[in-house]
């Protein structure tokens, strides 16, 4: 069994740890050592239970069976459970945009919801050739959303927001057939063609994955994204501060969880109600604490600078502190063991989406039509639970960490380019001069097969040494955070001379929060901007930029892996993907696929190998654009021995 700082580095989450074993209680850790030996099986990818004749199990070392009952080769099995955790993943980023969408037509016919980005809306409208002259916003808010509900059952054609992809990107996609048509369409075609009997191929059934994946990076991501963005107010840089030391221990804490910031978003406007604020400090509290875990907590920072309590492996940590009034779940991510140590504290568990209830939870479901109505009732049942606390079993640890969030790929440009020539031309020029020497997405989950956020701020920090400017979403970013990454203070510590002056010029944190893991989509309109801007080729996959994902463990990290790479993004996992067993599929996806997309898979669990193979690919994107190497000597320096071409040359 591990102990604490062999779990994480988190000191925060080591002390908790250290807490709840003296507490007797368990945690995902605990059940992690109770797992093992895992199945060897599983983790190769070689067990099928995809019909009754089943499960078929295909032996490694090739003693045992070779084939399933059926004669489906370790490759075939591997791709077809691959894909199936594509098409999960892809449904959970997607029936989140539906939701969203769903909001957004509450708000247009009135209600608790109202349209907060006006402007945004306005700019979607005209880009989807919807009449916007003389349009009431409702109007608009009804033809947009409308239009993005069309996209789930649209049989034929692109998805629209593939439009914004470079067009040489569009044209690989159009090659190789993998132009997502509707993103229900998608997933359902997926899931048939791993149906026993289905797509026998190996490879043909890995590119409907990566059709399915474009849908949800292109598609359902990108919908939930923007349709937030417009309802609730697109992002802007603010200030916050996270880790399990934001809970407060003289007033009420609710700390949201999950993915939707549909109801979160009510429960920021109702912890100010005056009446709940008076009502809480009735009870004997100072106030009413909103804060977070995982990606619902990165919506409500990115827009309103909620602070935010930990990532996927803090939530039970959360609760035990024994200060968490209410948590209030919504959708993915959520442990079931959540109810159990509720159950051993004071703290109401709150289940609230009618996709996803909790044995053990109370179960309030959000309903559109009168969201503020039941955000004020959840606030209300926290408020009366604050007396039960037992204030002798309290343990806040008095860690937290400052972080500036709310970058979009709209606020980048003007962030970059300055407030009165909004342009992406200085980051290009930056990265064209050498002095940024490429981008990185680092992105993903914790798990506990690896230490704790170790591979996030070890991946990180060599990244920006090198001068690599760092874009993260989800719980990468919450990791970042607590480790002072995302200050700017944080560029005088840890950037490459290069990077540094870009920072201190304009201000910018060294690693950019760009949200929750839908807004990975951020990132795809970011890097299509930059190829739109000139000068560093002509699509995604010749860009100076790389991704990682160095502590994934969900079914939509798969899915995104897929839309990244399908996109051009060579994207290093510090996990491997469940196909080692499948010797055919593994060269598939970490070599022949390249051919195809200019982008391939890597394994890679040494964080900082990953990112120096991110920078090697960094580098060689550079010279095959002509690019000079880094301006500034950098610890890990470029492998050619002759220095690039430089573009003036
Ligand atoms: Fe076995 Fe084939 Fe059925 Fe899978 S689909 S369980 S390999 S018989
Ligand atoms: S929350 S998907 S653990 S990043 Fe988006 Fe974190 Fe991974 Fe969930």
């Amino acid at each position: 069994m591990k102990t604490p700082k062999e779990r994480s580095v988190d000191p925060a989450t080591i002390e908790m740890l250290d807490h709840v074993a003296d507490q007797g209680l368990s945690t995902a850790w605990d059940r992690f050592d109770a797992m093992q030996p895992q199945c060897g099986f599983g983790q190769l990818g070689l067990c099928c239970r995809n019909c009754t004749m089943g499960p078929c199990r295909i032996d490694p070392f090739g003693d045992g069976p070779s084939e399933g009952v059926c004669g489906a080769t370790a490759d075939l099995i591997a791709a077809r459970n691959l894909a199936r955790m594509v098409a999960v993943g892809a449904s959970a980023h997607s029936d989140h945009a539906r939701d969203v969408t769903r909001a957004m037509l509450a708000a247009a016919e009135g209600g608790d919801y109202t349209i907060k980005d006006a402007e945004k809306l306005r700019r979607l409208a005209k880009e989807w050739g919807i009449e916007t002259d003389d349009r009431s916003l409702s109007d608009l808010a009804k033809d947009v959303a409308e239009t993005a509900l069309g996209q789930f059952g649209q049989q034929e054609g692109a998805l629209r927001f593939t439009a914004r992809a470079p067009e040489i990107t569009r044209k690989r996609w159009e090659d190789a057939n993998v132009v997502p048509r509707g993103i229900d369409r998608e997933v359902v075609c997926l899931l048939h063609g791993t149906h026993i009997g289905g797509d026998s191929d190996p490879k043909s059934v890995m590119m409907a994955a990566m059709r399915t994946a474009l849908a949800d990076g292109w598609g359902g991501s990108m919908i939930a994204t923007e349709l937030q963005d417009i309802l609730f107010r697109t992002p802007e840089w603010l200030r916050s501060r996270t880790n399990l030391g934001v809970l407060k221990e003289d007033e009420v804490n609710i700390v949201v969880h999950g993915h939707e910031p549909v109801l979160s978003e009510m429960l920021v406007a109702a912890s100010q109600d005056r009446d709940l604020v008076a009502l809480a400090e009735s009870k004997g509290a100072k106030g009413i604490s909103l804060s977070g875990i995982c990606c619902t907590a990165n919506e409500i920072l990115m827009r309103h600078g909620i602070p935010v309590a930990g990532n996927f492996l803090q939530q039970e940590l959360a609760i035990a502190t024994g200060v968490v009034d209410s948590m209030v779940v919504d959708i993915q991510c959520v442990m079931p063991a959540l109810a159990d140590i509720a159950g051993r504290f004071h703290t109401k568990l709150i289940s609230t989406s009618k996709k996803a209830k909790v044995p053990g939870a109370t179960h309030i479901e959000l309903d559109e039509s009168k969201a503020l109505q039941i955000a004020k009732e959840i606030i209300r049942i926290s408020i009366e639970n604050f007396p039960n606390r037992d204030t002798a079993r309290v343990k806040i640890p008095d860690v937290s960490s400052p972080l500036i969030a709310g970058f979009t790929a709209e606020n980048v440009f003007t962030a970059l380019g300055g407030r009165y020539r909004p342009s992406y031309r200085p980051l290009n020029d930056a990265i064209i001069s050498g002095r940024i020497r490429g981008l990185a997405a680092v992105v993903g989950c914790n798990n506990p097969k690896h230490m704790q956020d170790a591979g996030h701020i070890a991946i990180t920090k060599e990244l920006l040494a090198n001068d690599v400017l760092v874009a993260t979403t989800g719980c990468t970013a919450i990791a970042d955070a607590k480790a002072g990454l995302m200050c700017p203070e944080a560029a005088t510590e840890y950037a490459g001379k290069g990077l540094l002056e870009i920072c201190e010029a304009v201000g910018l944190p060294p690693v950019l929060h760009m949200g929750a893991c839908v807004d990975i989509s951020r990132i795809l309109v970011l890097l299509s901007n930059v190829v739109a801007e000139g000068g560093l080729g002509e699509c995604l996959a010749d860009l100076p930029a790389a991704a990682a994902a160095p502590e994934w463990m969900s079914e939509k990290a798969v899915a995104i892996g897929f839309y990244a790479v399908a996109s051009g993004a060579f994207t290093v996992l510090g996990e491997p993907l469940p196909v080692q067993g499948a010797p055919g599929l593994t060269k598939f996806l970490t070599d022949e696929v390249e051919e195809i997309f200019g982008a391939k898979f890597a394994f890679e669990s040494d964080p900082v190998k990953a990112a120096r193979l991110m920078i090697d690919h960094i580098d060689a994107k550079r010279a095959a654009l002509h690019l000079p190497g880094p301006m500034y000597e950098t610890p890990y320096a470029p492998k050619t021995a002759e220095p690039a071409m430089s573009a003036a040359e």
